[in-house]
């Protein structure tokens, strides 16, 4: 088995759980925080059985887009007194970054309270 962890973010993470599921994949959802731009984005934790990877990715592909942002820079300190406004820097984000893992062994603890 393998453990899929699928960085995506917040906007594509509804409708991909959505057809994960459709598609009787199991899926857990953490929410997380890039550390480049400390905002809010989505780990999706979703075990499966190696033959089905690459149909996860198809997913992930299809429903995960690709975003610019821009960020400002922190303004130069400037020498001779003179102001330059940063130029905002463009950033690509995703669509998605999805880490692929052995995983040992997937067990459901199956027992009931009394
Ligand atoms: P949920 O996804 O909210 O699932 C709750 C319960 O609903 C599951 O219990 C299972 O009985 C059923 N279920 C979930 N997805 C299903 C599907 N596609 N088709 C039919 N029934 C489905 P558990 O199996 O005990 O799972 C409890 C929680 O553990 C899940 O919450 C999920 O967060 C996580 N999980 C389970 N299997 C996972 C896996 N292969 N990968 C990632 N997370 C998993
Ligand atoms: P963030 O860390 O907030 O990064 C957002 C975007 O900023 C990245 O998009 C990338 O284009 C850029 N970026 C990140 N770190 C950078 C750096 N040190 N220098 C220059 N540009 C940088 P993505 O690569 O698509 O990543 C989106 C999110 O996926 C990341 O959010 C992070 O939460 C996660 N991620 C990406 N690669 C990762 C890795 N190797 N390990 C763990 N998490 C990762």
């Amino acid at each position: 088995m393998k453990l899929m962890i699928a960085v995506v973010q917040r906007q594509d993470a509804g409708d991909l759980i959505d057809a994960l599921t459709a598609r009787s994949h199991r899926v857990t959802r953490i929410s997380s925080e890039g550390g480049f731009l400390r905002e809010g984005n989505v780990t999706l934790l979703i075990a499966v059985e190696d033959e089905q990877v690459d149909s996860v990715m198809r997913l992930i592909h299809r429903h995960c887009h690709m975003r610019v942002r821009y960020i400002s820079p922190l303004p130069p300190v400037a020498e001779s007194g003179e102001f330059y406004p940063p130029t905002p820097v463009e950033v690509q984000v995703g669509g998605a970054t999805v880490f692929v893992l052995n995983a040992e062994a997937v067990t459901r603890i199956a027992s009931q309270l009394s």
